[in-house]
């Protein structure tokens, strides 16, 4: 594409017709997860359940940004735990793709305590415990474009 001097260009993350139609999410494979060798078995079982990665890093998050992602939480008793977990190793984060995103991705995953999540979900398979829970999803469209863009750049988006 030609440069258009009669538009306005900026650095904002340009965003895929899938994105504006709310048709992504964001996880993260957590520190226990990746430690223990799991990271290719659930990034399988996150494509064969039919999402498609738009994006995808390894990283290690230190206690700020933990702190800064899971900001919400701030007032729950369980803060400093899980900033401290989340920045204890290495993670993998990705955006995914895939129609009803945010809903369908909350069902793989199953719920937040793997002892209640259902057979077959990824927490079922892989989580260690409420807290070591193998994996993050977001929780609405709104969120998951606000995580989204805490971690990738519009470049780092295929
Ligand atoms: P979610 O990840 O299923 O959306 P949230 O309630 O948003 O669950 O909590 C965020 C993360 O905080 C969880 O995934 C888990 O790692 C941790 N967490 C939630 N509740 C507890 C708890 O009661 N004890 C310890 N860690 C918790
Ligand atoms: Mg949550």
């Amino acid at each position: 594409m030609l440069i258009n001097p009669s538009v306005i260009y900026t650095f904002a993350p340009p965003k895929t017709k899938e994105e504006m139609a709310g048709n992504i999410t964001f996880t993260m494979v957590k520190p226990e997860a990746v430690a223990n060798g799991n990271t290719g078995a659930i990034l399988a079982q996150i494509e064969a359940a039919g999402f498609r990665i738009v994006a995808m890093k390894k990283t290690q998050l230190t206690a700020k940004d933990a702190g800064t992602f899971y900001a919400v939480h701030s007032e729950r008793p369980f803060y400093g735990e899980l900033v401290d977990y989340m920045s204890s190793g290495p993670i993998v984060a990705a955006i995914l793709e895939k129609d009803n995103a945010v809903a369908d991705f909350r069902t793989l995953i199953g719920a937040t305590d793997p002892s209640e999540a259902a057979d077959g979900t990824i927490r079922k398979n892989f989580a260690e415990s409420k807290a070591k829970n193998a994996v993050h999803g977001s929780d609405s469209d709104e969120n998951a474009a606000i995580e989204a863009g805490y971690f990738f750049s519009g470049l780092e988006r295929f």
